[in-house]
This record gives C-alpha cells, structure tokens and sequence, in this order.
C-alpha cells in the first residue's frame, strides 16, 4: 500500500512538526505535506495551541492546487470543532483526494472519527505510515491523553562507578561537553524541568536552554521547607518562567522575596511528585523533565511520575562512599526487583554513552 516516497514523506511531516518542539502543549506535535504529481505543493506544522492546525498550513501553502492531491500528515485530522475547526472539513472543501496518515489519534473527540468522516467523502485514507515513528514523536501528548498526567523523563549524568557527584557534593562536571550541548537540547523539546530545593541550594543553576532562539521550559522547584537561597540563578533570570511548589504555611518572608522576583509559588497540603504532576497535568503541560538528585528522583519514579530514562554515563571515577548516586532509596531489595528498562538504545556521545529507555508500566 505505501511506498518508500510515502515513507519518505511522512519522515517529511516528523521533521516539520519537530519544529515546534516544546510549544504545543497540551497539543501534539503535527507536521503535514501535500503532494501532487510526485512533487511537494504545500507543507506546514502546528506552531502552538489555538493556532491552526498543520493541515491548515499546508493547504494555505498549496493554494487551489491542492484539488486532487496527497495529503500526508503525523496523526489523524481532527473531527471536532475545538478551538479550531475540523480539519477534515478543510480537506474534503479543498478537494484531497488521498490521505496517508501516521497514527489514529488517541484524543477521544478525533480517536476514528476523523478517518470516518474521510472516507464517508470518498477520499482514500491509508493508515499507519511509519507508524512507530509517529508515536515516538507524540509519546508525551499520548501518554498525557492515555493516563491524564505529563510524561515524566529522569535525566541525569554520572560517573564509571555510578556517582553523581563527588562526596563534598561538588558535581561540574560529571559529563563532557557533547553530552552537557545535548541535555539543553533536550531541555527544549520539553514542557517543564523539575529541581528539589538541595540542587538549587547546591549547584544554584539556571536550566535554560543557553540558546537565544530555543525555547525553554517552565522551571519548577519542589521544596518543602522553602528553605532557599535569597539569591539564586533561578530568580535572576527572570526572561524564563519559575514555579515554586511547597506546602502550606512555609517561610513567609521567602515567599515574598520570589514573588517580588516574578516567581510563582504554589502551596500544596501536600508537597510530592504525584501531587506536584496532577497540578501540571492541570496546568496542560505534556512533558516533564526531571534533573533532580536521588532522593527526590526515587521518589518521582515510586509515585510513577518517571516513564523515561536517559542515563549519561561518563567514563571517570570518583570514588567516595558517601558520593551521591542518582537514585536514592526505592525499597528494592533482591536484584531481580531491580526495574529493568525498555526499548533500550545506547548512543555514544564523544567520550560518555548516553542509555536511553523507557521504565516498565506499574
Ligand atoms: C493540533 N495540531 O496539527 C492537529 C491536531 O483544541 P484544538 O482545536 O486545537 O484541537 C486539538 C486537538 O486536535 C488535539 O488534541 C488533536 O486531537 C487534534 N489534532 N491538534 O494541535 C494539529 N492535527
Ligand atoms: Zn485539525
């Protein structure tokens, strides 16, 4: 039914939609490319919630010649007036003759509809186009629609012998500089980065994307004791929005002091991952990435607030039983308790190996 040109195509509409990476939540990522003759006439990408959808660029792009053309797209056209209206209703108009289409939607207002109501017109729809690829591109909008809470990715970098810093807690740097350009590229295909209070108290960071034209994700600061410093990175740089999550009735006056910062605190009766997740999840976020310490990464992972991992593994040594590890107490005690990844893949990156997988479903 497809050819390797359909394929070809569909790797075309990924590549779009990627480019609004980090800036469609809750929305997905949707690329789309228009076909006529073997020749590209129209393509475009969702840019953002409330802005049209990638269909809609692409037809705009193709004009009247999108009469009797092919249209590829990620995921299935929409169905339902939201807050835009239905691209399917575009399509049939401007007279598609073909859909190809990555996946079915998992949002329940399109979820089949969207291929119904093709087909009902005549148009031909031909489902699951590098469907994997599809689904990989989306996985944090599928999982936010499937489950109703962000998708949770633990990141972190350590040492040979498992260390995320030295034993006086002195941790720049554990990676080399490939690994470190790469985290900040990460940091920008996400919604949110979570941090404990002790990483602000310790390494005082910024976690931005140190790029002037990529886009950076929401920081968000779980503390319980708001037992923070006056002066941080975080509150200086004050271009990139702050959340701080705590519970009821901490520190008045530092309270204070970040919201004349422009940081926003928000207090929980009770202050976890899960809860912290549920607020952002409300919030309409999709993806979350956490580049905490152990002791609030153990807790993110029993809460289920972790689905994905990527573990930077640099090859030096630092020794010291007191050097921390990135994942504190999870109360496994027999190795074949241990939570073993999936869908494993290992890159190397200069001199560190980069594993990447996903964490078994509860
Ligand atoms: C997008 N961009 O390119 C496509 C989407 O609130 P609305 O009206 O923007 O609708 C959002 C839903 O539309 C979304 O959950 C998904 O099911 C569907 N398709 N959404 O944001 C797009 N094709
Ligand atoms: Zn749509």
């Amino acid at each position: 039914m497809e050819t390797p040109f359909d394929r070809e195509m569909m790797q075309r509409c990924i590549h779009l939609a990627k480019k609004a990476q980090g800036q469609t939540a809750p929305n997905p990522l949707v690329g789309s490319v228009i076909v006529k003759e073997g020749q590209i006439i129209g393509e475009g990408f969702h840019p953002g919630a409330g802005q049209p959808h990638a269909e809609i660029f692409a037809l705009r792009n193709a004009g009247e010649q999108a009469r009797g053309a092919t249209i590829y797209v990620n995921l299935e056209p929409c169905a339902h007036y939201g807050r835009t209206p239905p691209c399917t209703k575009a399509l049939i108009e401007a007279g598609i003759a073909k859909v190809f289409l990555g996946m079915i939607d998992p949002d329940y207002r399109v979820c089949g509809k969207g291929i119904q109501q093709l087909q009902d017109a005549g148009i031909e729809v031909i489902v699951g186009v590098c469907e994997a690829d599809c689904r990989k591109l989306n996985e944090a909008f599928i999982h936010r629609i499937r489950y109703q809470r962000p998708f949770g990715i633990l990141k972190y970098a350590m040492t040979l012998d498992g260390k995320i810093a030295a034993s006086t807690g002195h941790s720049a740097w554990v990676s080399g500089t490939a690994s470190r350009k790469m985290v900040h590229q990460l940091r920008a295909t996400c919604d949110a980065v979570i941090i404990g209070g002790n990483t602000v108290r310790r390494d005082n960071p910024y976690l931005t994307t140190h790029h002037e034209k990529a886009h950076n994700p929401l920081r968000v600061v779980m503390s319980r004791t708001l037992d923070l410093p006056l002066e941080a990175h975080l509150w200086e740089t004050q271009e990139v929005s702050t959340l701080v999550f705590t519970e009821i009735k901490t520190n008045p006056t530092l309270h204070k002091q970040l919201l004349k910062h422009g940081v926003e605190v928000i207090e929980l009766p009770v202050l976890s991952p899960a809860t912290v997740m549920e607020h952002l999840y409300q919030k309409g976020l999709c993806s979350v990435l956490w580049e905490c310490g152990g002791t609030l990464a153990a807790k993110a992972i029993a809460d289920g607030a972790v689905q994905k991992i990527f573990a930077f593994i640099a090859p030096k040594i630092i020794g010291g039983n007191m050097a921390p590890s990135p994942v504190g107490d999870l109360g496994l005690e027999k190795m074949t308790d241990a939570l073993e990844l999936e869908n494993v893949s290992i890159h190397s990156i200069e001199s560190d190996l980069l594993i990447e997988g996903y964490l078994p479903k509860k």
